[in-house]
């Protein structure tokens, strides 16, 4: 079995609204101008790499931006263009949130157990209500609807819906696997968190954790419920893949990550007696530079060839902390063989890594056979892409520039020149 990551494509109405409480780089970037033609192929050069890496890679559409039938539901009627002008006018929040591009970030498009640790011995997906922010709120329809045609198979796979709103289900980016390889049963570690009062929202709570391994029928012996640390997440770790990444049987993680570290340390023993934990402590990389550098959004993949590598984002080079403990971590005779830095600005600064940007699925020969081609990519495909990308993605967006209709124009028809491209009807 082997996995692959399918990558949300940056949509052309990325940019920069602030929208994210508890994200600090949305925070601190609302209000400049995006660049989503950049962005896209930013994000497109990573997908470029793991491919030439030897992985398979996937993509997951942008969704339809503005979302106007949402808008409507706020008394906005008329035109496509009409209803935005007049929520423009009088809630421009509204409109803001309804041309967000935070689709890219499919760690939290849905979370996903692969066969080996499932009852029925399908892979089980279950579609985030992503609630606890209300732009990203609204992306569960349309996730559902591109996971539908991507898992067709029923005899493969089981979808499951998102769960009602109000339970915080924020996806992959707060599951971890821990297992001796891809193929074998694993231990799925659901991470979940507490708000506090007056501080950042804990974005993924506890009942919905326990709700997908209950849906996706895990082994009680295999399924570890692990409690966020309050410190990670006012620090800014609204996800746990802020703080931490596992493949296969190698963890890395930051040492303020849980609230019980040994609780994880144990299970992760218990069930892969011959896992490596790489604990990075607090004394050499501060949870502020964990969260500035993104060293634990980091991609940790297993190479064709043997090994792992880590895909970090190039903000880690500039953080001198991060930076000395890679060069510290490679040098030995761990299972970490390389790191690779990789320019994801544009996504970066609203707080997406490249573990952010992708659903990871593992999958055996038949299943990969049976999904939706459509969804995976082969270089003709990356050429194409990267040519709506260059003709259609707007080049720069301003904060001014979400009331203009020329913008809302521009972004349906890029994403209609996409699916058509890839063979997807508008
Ligand atoms: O949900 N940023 C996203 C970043 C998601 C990162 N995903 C993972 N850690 N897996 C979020 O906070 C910013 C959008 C804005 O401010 O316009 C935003 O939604």
């Amino acid at each position: 079995m082997r996995e692959i990551n399918f990558d949300g494509l940056v949509g052309p109405s990325h940019n920069y609204a602030g929208l994210s409480f508890g994200n600090r780089a949305s925070a601190s970037h609302a209000g400049e101008v995006s660049r989503p033609r950049v962005a896209a192929l930013q994000g497109l050069g990573k997908m470029r790499r793991m491919m030439e890496l030897g992985l398979r890679q996937g993509v997951l559409l942008p969704h339809e931006r503005p979302l106007t039938g949402w808008l409507r539901q706020f008394g906005f009627s008329g035109t496509d263009d009409a209803v935005c002008a007049a929520a423009w006018r009088n809630e421009p929040g509204l409109l803001r949130t309804a041309l967000s591009a935070s689709p890219m970030w499919t760690a939290n498009a849905a979370t996903v157990s692969p066969a080996p640790d499932t009852a029925d011995g399908r892979c089980h997906i279950s579609a985030a209500n992503l609630c606890t922010m209300l732009h990203r709120s609204i992306e569960a329809p349309e996730t559902t609807r591109q996971l539908g045609l991507l898992f067709a198979d029923t005899d493969r796979f089981a979808l499951h819906p998102a769960l009602p709103a109000g339970i915080g289900d924020e996806g992959a980016a707060n599951m971890m696997r821990l297992c001796p390889h891809h193929g074998a049963p694993g231990l799925e570690i659901l991470v979940y968190g507490e708000t506090r009062p007056d501080g950042f929202p804990a974005r993924q709570s506890r009942i919905a954790s326990a709700a997908v391994a209950r849906r996706h029928g895990l082994a009680a012996e295999r399924t570890l419920l692990a409690r966020q640390s309050d410190a990670a997440i006012q620090a800014g770790a609204f996800h746990n893949d802020v703080v931490a990444v596992a493949n296969e049987s190698v963890l890395l993680v930051h040492e303020q990550a849980f609230a019980d570290q040994g609780q994880v340390y144990d299970a992760i023993l218990r069930h892969v007696s011959s896992a490596t934990i790489l604990e990075v402590p607090a004394s050499l990389v501060s949870l502020e530079d964990a969260i500035r550098s993104y060293l634990f959004n980091a991609q940790l993949i297993t190479l064709p060839e043997g090994g792992m590598a880590l895909i970090v984002p190039d903000e880690c080079r500039r953080t001198g902390a991060v930076a000395a403990w890679l060069d510290a971590a490679t040098s030995g005779n761990g299972p970490v063989r390389r790191v690779e830095s990789m320019n994801l600005r544009e996504s970066m600064q609203n707080g997406g890594g490249p573990a952010c940007l992708r659903l990871r699925i593992v999958l055996d020969d038949v299943a990969e056979a049976a999904l939706d081609q459509r969804f995976l990519l082969d270089e003709a495909k990356l050429e194409g892409i990267a040519t709506v990308i260059d003709d259609r993605w707007p080049e720069r967006i301003s904060p001014d520039d979400l009331g203009h209709a020329d913008l809302w124009e521009d972004c349906r028809n890029a994403r209609r020149e996409l699916l058509d491209f890839l063979g997807f009807a508008a």
